[in-house]
């Protein structure tokens, strides 16, 4: 690597931003059972000092996405003001219309027009709460869709979403922006509202310029080519996000990188191509993880230290070898440019970086001689831990 290199993707890595979620420090479980941990929040805040924990180690994980209503405060200028006290912002608000039993048949595509009310002003509650947050990003992701034919008009059903999806956007205010998340199926069968990228794109695109499409990289088809879909949106700026995540079947929210850390590598090789790695661009990079059987901060810290890896060696990629390659037509050694960035071992790299950010090189470590763990179950006892649904 010659110094020119090194000096650019250093450079790079110490300005990349991952977005936390504040559920991922709460208990979480399958629908069969939620295993509690010791030492859980019991309180946004206390997700808040969890997710400050993971950034204070790691260097580049300074804002945390909030849920609507798992993280409801009576003062949310007051929350954000403790966020950054703790050495953090409020990212995201994520809003939450699935979980009620008005919700049954849908929600904002309910065929009922006062479920339908009440899950649209649940999202403009969401726009309230980002004026008073600070929050850039409102994140929608729709459990709607049918589980039989015949069950409702799928025509009519993609109506009432843009009617409402219209109505929130108009709520908007000039720094906002609305992304739409898409899922494949989940929890409904037969059909899904936003089923693929396609369908948010398309909303996306009668709403307007601050509309955007979140990608979660566990809401395909298995063998989905999401690289793919990660150069075209960002071909019409319309990539708004990622919710990043590891899937072996289905929606399985396993720490990203653990399943396919290559498929990581080939979406963060789109994304640095076009320059789309630097906050300013406004990609939001944010992890949708559920940890229910191991340790949740190293979990995160793991998950960051993964992106982390990916985007490294995507930044390693000699482009200009590979763009000769590509021009002249030859198939292996374009390949082999791209194959020798990927088995890069840069983590002596990332060592290097968190000493200049005057981290320990070893965050996993750090983190487990530091006491915080012992000092969390220690302290968070009585209460209610936070958990799906809380
Ligand atoms: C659901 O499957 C989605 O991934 C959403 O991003 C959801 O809002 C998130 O998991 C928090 O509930
Ligand atoms: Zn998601
Ligand atoms: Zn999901």
């Amino acid at each position: 690597m010659t110094p020119e290199t090194r000096t650019r993707v250093l450079d790079a890595l110490r300005r990349q931003h991952v977005e936390l979620p504040s559920w991922a420090f709460g208990n979480s479980g399958t629908r069969f059972k939620v295993f509690p941990q010791e030492g859980v929040p019991r309180t946004p805040q206390e997700k808040i000092a969890d997710a400050a924990t993971v950034h204070r180690f790691t260097g580049v994980a300074p804002s945390v996405a909030l849920h609507i209503p798992w993280d409801k405060v009576d003062d949310y200028t007051a929350l954000s003001a403790y966020a950054a006290s703790e050495g953090v912002a409020l990212g995201a608000i994520n809003s939450n219309v699935f979980q009620d039993n008005d919700y049954k048949l849908g929600s904002v595509t309910n065929p009922d027009a006062g479920v339908r009310r009440k899950a649209t002003d649940h999202l403009l509650e969401c726009v309230s709460i980002m004026d008073a947050t600070g929050s850039r990003d409102l994140k929608l992701w729709f459990s709607d869709g049918t589980n039989y034919p015949g069950q409702d008009s799928i025509r009519g059903r993609q109506d009432r979403l843009a009617a409402a999806l219209s109505e929130v956007y108009d709520r908007l205010g000039d720094e906002q922006r609305m992304l739409l998340e898409y899922k494949l199926f989940e929890p409904a069968f037969y059909t899904t509202d936003v089923p693929d990228w396609g369908t948010a794109y398309a909303h996306c695109v009668r709403l307007g310029e601050k509309a955007q499409v979140v990608i979660d990289t566990g809401h395909h088809a298995p063998g989905t080519n999401i690289e793919f879909i990660v150069a075209f949106l960002l071909r019409e700026g319309k990539l708004g996000a990622f919710d990043f995540n590891s899937r072996f079947y289905a929606d399985d929210d396993l720490m990203v990188g653990a399943a396919d850390p290559f498929q990581l590598f080939r979406i963060m090789f789109e994304i640095v191509q076009v320059g789309a790695l630097d906050p300013d661009y406004g990609i939001a990079f944010m992890l949708d993880q559920c940890h229910n059987i191991e340790a949740k901060i190293p979990a995160v810290i793991r998950s960051v230290m993964n992106v982390q890896e990916a985007t490294a060696k995507a930044l390693l990629v000699d482009v200009e070898a590979l763009t000769s390659a590509q021009e002249s037509g030859d198939v292996l050694d374009a390949n082999a440019v791209l194959m020798d960035a990927y088995d890069t071992d840069v983590r002596p790299l990332l060592r290097d970086l968190r000493e200049d950010m005057g981290l320990d090189p070893e965050p996993l470590k750090a983190y487990a001689r530091s006491g915080y763990a012992e000092k969390i179950r220690a302290d968070r006892v009585g209460g209610e831990q936070a958990g799906w649904g809380a």
